[in-house]
């Protein structure tokens, strides 16, 4: 490795202290020594601790680069995005980091003076589990895109203590046990102490006029939080920009303590500091529903005011106090409402702070916020309780009353003397209590609206946001989410990559639509060859992955059926399980004629208040071990649960994975991510018309994947009178599921413990429909099996949807936010 000549300076910029006087970086490898000799300060070191050292040599190793991105980006030369999220999934960095600085030889190279390897290195680095599931991850996609589309983002999020909590199975049952993941530090991170900022909370409201007849309102009498900036560098893939994630710590301030202190009340005074800091301890681990408590609102306002009051003094050092210009040069994107509450906030910030007349407020803040939604499901939206918000923030309350009364006499305009309009839209709505609709605020001020898949935002015009749309359709617009294809194919399977790169070249990293051209080579034999032998060697590692955290043995001669994400009921789990039992009464009947040899896996966490998605874990658990224990059944059919499925998970999971399951009630799911990065990594699909399933079906074409099930219209039209008791009647299949079920097969020593899954099934309401899609799945099935014993086909079909998943490269979805939103004028 060659040495690095020394730092020069931007020109255009004048650092406080010029930094080009110091020797500039070393090597990789000389600064490892360096991290491991002086940085560790003993020599007994446990493998965590060699991992430090290598995480900050790697550090070390951009921070020339990020602070060359950071002085650009302060020049405002292209328009600076903020992408506030409650939730950021970055898994693992290493391995990341080091195909993005292409480092990952010397990295290599320099760890065999070490006794060690790359590869255990990488395994002893904790993922970030700051985020639940797809919101999360989609946010750590985008991040991994937009540096290496060369875009001025910074995301900002929330540095909890602990992250999604690690699931274990204990007799079938989920265990939540906290995840410490900073307990060994994180050598990413950089705690930034003069950008620190202070986050008012409850107090009260004055306000007086001036004697220019000036109405001003002070918040008063509040409680001060200090949010702490942690920095993380985002490297873009191979082109020198580092972009930063900003993760906020909640301190407390010093002067909270002073009265208790002279008090004598030591005790007291720290008690306030715990609940200053409890505020980032802990991410709500629900995904797809609501957690309606005051802690939770705490932390979207902290994070909102945090941010926004960085983004303004940023904006104020350059520009000074004229916001005209504010947002030709900023814009915020909420991933979905839970940072929302940013909206009433960079009004209080403009209004009382900078003295904007509310026009000009309203100006600034409407023309850079832009919202995108990322579920329609009820017991998502958020509304917040009127009584604990003004409790929490009264100012905060007060401009949310002033900007709904300003809207609504636009809704009056718009649909004069029309008073169920006014009601069914207002930011407030009424009840025995009232509540902040998040979802309308956030449209309000947004000056874009997107929804994640083509069917997902098709949907918000029609159904949810109608009214909104039929106000302002020019704000509504779609944006199909997408994976980068630099950690969910080129660091996740490196031999596929190295097939594809020896045919392509290498262009397909940062341009993948280029995959098409494997289309090419699905009648080259050689080429079909290797495929399959690039499959097999990763089910092989997947196998060993699943024997290692299962105990459960996978043959990797077997087809590899694989359902991983979040269990919630609208996913269908279900229907995946009572496809398994259906395998398991035919193997017992003696009926495996035209069988294909599956091993079926199962992974996902339930949020621990979801009794009925953790009752699904049990029963899968409950299953599996009943199918595993067969030794007449086990050369057939295999099942494993995977326990605490997260991101480094799936980086093992989906390069060995035959068949993708992307099986939820259509019209639920809005756009899923995991079915891209299976389709990417030569999965074949077996999917309902939902989310981006749709516009992965139309990529790929029909004899390529697996479809089936009520379309999202059709669930609509059955819901008026479904009679699942019927369908089951006339299922043979499913009646012996069922009955199977009923008689205690799978829980002898636990009687009853499934009656309510049995009974959703059963039931005219189930939301989910499973008993209507079982019969369409069932066939579909039998579809993949005679195909898969077509092993030519099999691995044809395979190339081809890797050859069709250019599409959803999240770089092809950030430049639409890039072209349509961000940079639109
Ligand atoms: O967002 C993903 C989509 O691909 C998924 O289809 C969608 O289910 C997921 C409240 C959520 N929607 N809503 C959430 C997460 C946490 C929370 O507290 C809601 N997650 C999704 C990316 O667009």
């Amino acid at each position: 490795p060659v040495k690095k000549t020394k730092v020069k300076a931007d020109p255009i910029v004048e650092p406080v202290v010029p930094a080009d006087t110091c020797e500039p970086c070393d090597t990789l490898g000389a600064s490892l020594a360096r991290h491991i000799r002086y940085g560790l300060c003993r020599d007994d070191h446990e493998p965590e601790e060699l991992f430090t050292a290598v995480g900050e040599s790697v550090k070390e190793q951009m921070l020339d680069d990020w602070r060359q991105t950071r002085i650009k980006d302060n020049q405002y030369q292209q328009k600076q995005v903020a992408y506030l999220s409650l939730e950021f999934l970055m898994g693992r960095a290493l391995g990341n980091a080091l195909l993005s600085l292409n480092l990952t030889d010397e990295a290599k190279a320099v760890l065999t003076d070490y006794a060690t390897n790359l590869e255990d290195i990488e395994q002893v680095e904790h993922d970030a589990g700051l985020g639940n599931g797809g919101l999360g991850r989609l946010a750590a996609c985008f991040l991994d895109s937009c540096a290496s589309l060369d875009l001025s983002v910074t995301g900002y999020g929330i540095r909890y203590q602990y992250g999604m909590f690690m699931q274990k199975i204990v007799d079938g049952y989920q265990i939540e046990q906290p995840d410490r993941w900073l307990r060994h530090g994180n050598p990413w991170e950089v705690r930034i102490a003069h950008k620190i900022v202070t986050v008012p909370f409850f107090g009260h409201t004055e306000n007086y006029v001036d004697k220019h007849g000036r109405r001003h309102h002070v918040w008063t009498d509040t409680q001060n939080v200090l949010a702490v900036p942690y920095d993380v560098p985002i490297p873009g893939f191979n082109n020198g920009r580092i972009n930063t994630l900003r993760l906020w710590k909640a301190e407390a301030n010093d002067e909270f303590d002073l009265a208790e202190f002279n008090d004598g009340d030591y005790a007291e005074a720290v008690a306030t500091k715990n609940l200053a800091e409890q505020i980032t301890m802990v991410l709500y681990p629900n995904d797809a529903s609501v957690n309606g408590k005051e802690l939770r609102l705490r932390q979207q306002y902290f994070l909102s005011s945090a941010s926004l009051q960085d983004l303004l003094a940023r904006y104020v050092a350059k520009f000074g106090k004229d916001f005209s210009q504010f947002s030709q040069h900023n814009v915020l994107q909420l991933n979905d409402t839970h940072p929302s509450i940013a909206v009433p906030e960079l009004m209080r910030l403009l209004l009382d702070q900078y003295e904007l007349t509310w026009d000009e407020a309203w100006a600034v803040t409407s023309q850079s916020m832009a919202y995108t939604n990322h579920t329609l499901l009820p017991e998502a939206l958020e509304r917040w309780s009127v009584p604990m918000m003004k409790y929490m923030l009264p100012r905060i309350v007060e401009i949310i009353f002033e900007i709904n009364s300003r809207y609504l006499e636009v809704v009056a305009h718009h649909w004069p003397g029309n008073i169920e309009k006014l009601t069914n839209m207002s930011i407030i709505e009424e009840g025995p209590e009232q509540h902040i609709r998040m979802a309308y605020l956030a449209i309000v001020a947004s000056f874009s609206v997107n929804g994640v898949a083509g069917l997902h935002t098709q949907l918000l015009k029609d159904g949810l946001f109608s009214d909104f749309y039929q106000l302002w359709p020019e704000k509504f617009n779609n944006k199909t989410n997408g994976v980068t294809p630099r950690r969910w194919l080129a660091y996740c399977n490196p031999k596929l990559a190295s097939l594809i790169t020896r045919r392509l070249g290498k262009e397909w990293i940062t341009d993948l639509s280029r995959l098409a051209a494997l289309n090419a080579f699905t009648s080259d034999k050689a080429f079909v060859k290797e495929w399959a032998e690039v499959k097999l060697a990763n089910k092989q590692v997947l196998s060993e992955f699943v024997e290692q955290e299962c105990g459960v043995n996978f043959d990797p001669s077997m087809m590899f059926d694989v359902q991983v994400k979040r269990i919630h009921e609208y996913k269908r789990q279900l229907l995946n399980i009572l496809h398994v039992i259906y395998l398991y009464r035919r193997i017992l009947n003696g009926d495996t004629e035209g069988m294909v040899p599956r091993c079926v896996l199962i992974g996902g966490k339930a949020a621990p208040g979801y009794a009925m998605a953790k009752q699904i874990i049990k029963l899968a658990n409950n299953v599996a071990h009943m199918v595993n224990s067969d030794p007449l059944v086990t050369p057939y059919l295999r099942m494993a649960f995977l326990p605490n499925y997260n991101v480094s998970a799936m980086e093992k999971i989906c390069p060995g994975t035959d068949l993708s399951e992307q099986i939820s009630t259509a019209g639920k799911e809005a756009s899923g991510t995991g079915n891209m990065k299976f389709m990417m990594n030569g999965a074949l699909t077996i999917g309902t018309l939902d989310g981006a399933n749709i516009e992965m079906l139309e990529e790929v074409g029909n004899e390529n994947f697996f479809l089936f099930g009520l379309n999202a219209d059709q669930v609509a039209q059955t819901k008026v009178n479904y009679q699942p008791q019927q369908i089951i009647a006339q299922s043979e299949a499913l009646s012996g599921v069922l009955s199977m079920l009923k008689s205690g097969h799978f829980n002898l020593v636990e009687p009853g413990i499934f009656d309510h899954i049995i009974a959703s099934i059963t039931d005219p309401y189930d939301q989910w429909m499973t008993a209507a899609d079982f019969e369409s799945y069932r066939i579909a099935q039998e579809k993949v099996a005679q195909t898969y014993l077509d092993q030519d086909t099999w691995q044809k079909i395979s190339i081809r949807n890797s050859a069709a998943s250019g599409r959803f490269s999240s770089d092809n979805t950030i430049a639409g936010y890039r072209d349509d939103i961000w940079m639109k004028k």
